[in-house]
């Protein structure tokens, strides 16, 4: 698919509890004060703002065991997941502009509850799989993809305002592109459940044109199914996108990241993007939060058909003398 009609919901969520540092909780308005709407119109696309999600105020949020904050982050993602539930529901591809990655927590279980059986391409230099009980940090945008997987249900402890959360998604359904700061643990976790990993080694190795290729046949083997897909903008080398809380050497290009959203785009099964982790209070100049701010906006754009090609609507008609 070329060309398609791409109507979009977006969906704020600033929020920075899964996580210490502030700032990342500015990333939706950013996002938007880039122009993300209007560009996406001017692009040919129907786009529809429902603005940021509340969070309601957690008083006593103490840990439980070393999770830290767990009160606040199960009750914003319960918030979340109905908002893009809804968003889905109205028919749309669904944006969520974070906040923290935890938040992926509650933009895939929305998803789920509007598509059944989605699979999920997670573009990220970390593999945010630690469950609560390996988690080094116990920061919870480090663990989203622990309480989703079905297979690590029976590793998930019992956690305040997490009791919504049921698993959706399967081990053989997730894809991960850009890793390179895993822990022993999330290794270990990655090898016994055999998730397809597409690591900066094998981007390497193969190209991104050939990973691309590789995913999309991996995850359309049997059916089908929509994808979410999850973009931490830590993806992208710090170069780029310095603006984050974490930044890790060693990245995605520009390119490589652009590429990824065209490839995506062009199998007409993208359902939801999540573009989280940018946080202008991490950047040391105006030049590194536009920079950062510029590439998530150029990034989603390739998710809805620009392409670096050019583009040009189906009814152009040539001016004539
Ligand atoms: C580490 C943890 C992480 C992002 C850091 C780091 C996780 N594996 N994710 N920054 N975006 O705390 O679990
Ligand atoms: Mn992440
Ligand atoms: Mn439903
Ligand atoms: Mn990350």
């Amino acid at each position: 698919k070329r060309s398609h009609h791409h109507s979009v919901g977006i969906i704020g969520a600033p929020f920075s509890k899964g996580q210490p540092r502030d700032g990342v909780e500015k990333g939706p308005d950013l996002i938007r004060a880039a122009g993300l709407v209007e560009k996406l119109k001017a692009q040919g696309c129907a786009v529809k703002d429902y603005g940021n999600v509340t969070f309601e105020e957690v008083a006593n949020d103490e840990p439980i065991g070393n999770v830290k904050r767990p009160r606040a982050v199960g009750s914003a993602n319960q918030r979340l997941s109905t908002a893009v539930h809804a968003v889905k529901n109205d028919g749309h591809t669904c944006v969520m502009l974070g906040g923290d990655h935890s938040l992926a927590i509650g933009s895939i279980l929305g998803h789920a509850a509007a598509k059944k059986d989605l699979s999920v391409v997670w573009v990220d230099a970390h593999a945010d799989i630690n469950t609560p009980l390996t988690s080094p940090t116990g920061n919870i945008h480090g663990q989203p993809m622990s309480y989703l997987i079905h297979e690590l249900q029976s590793k998930i402890p019992v956690l305040p305002n997490f009791s919504w959360i049921k698993p959706c998604v399967s081990a053989k359904d997730i894809v991960y592109i850009g890793l390179r700061d895993v822990d022993p643990e999330e290794h270990h976790i990655l090898k016994l459940l055999g998730i397809k990993v597409y690591s900066m080694t094998e981007v390497d190795r193969l190209g991104i044109a050939k990973v691309m290729e590789e995913t999309c046949d991996y995850i359309f083997s049997k059916v089908k199914k929509p994808i979410h897909l999850s973009y931490d903008i830590d993806a992208l080398d710090p170069s780029i996108s310095p603006a984050t809380g974490t930044p890790v050497v060693g990245g995605l290009t520009y390119r490589e990241g652009i590429y990824i959203t065209e490839h995506i785009c062009q199998t007409g099964l993208l359902s939801a993007v999540d573009m989280v982790e940018v946080n202008p209070k991490r950047g040391r100049t105006d030049g590194e939060i536009s920079s950062t701010v510029n590439a998530a906006v150029d990034l989603i754009r390739g998710c809805f058909g620009k392409l670096r090609e050019g583009n040009h609507p189906a009814d152009y008609k040539m001016p004539l003398p």
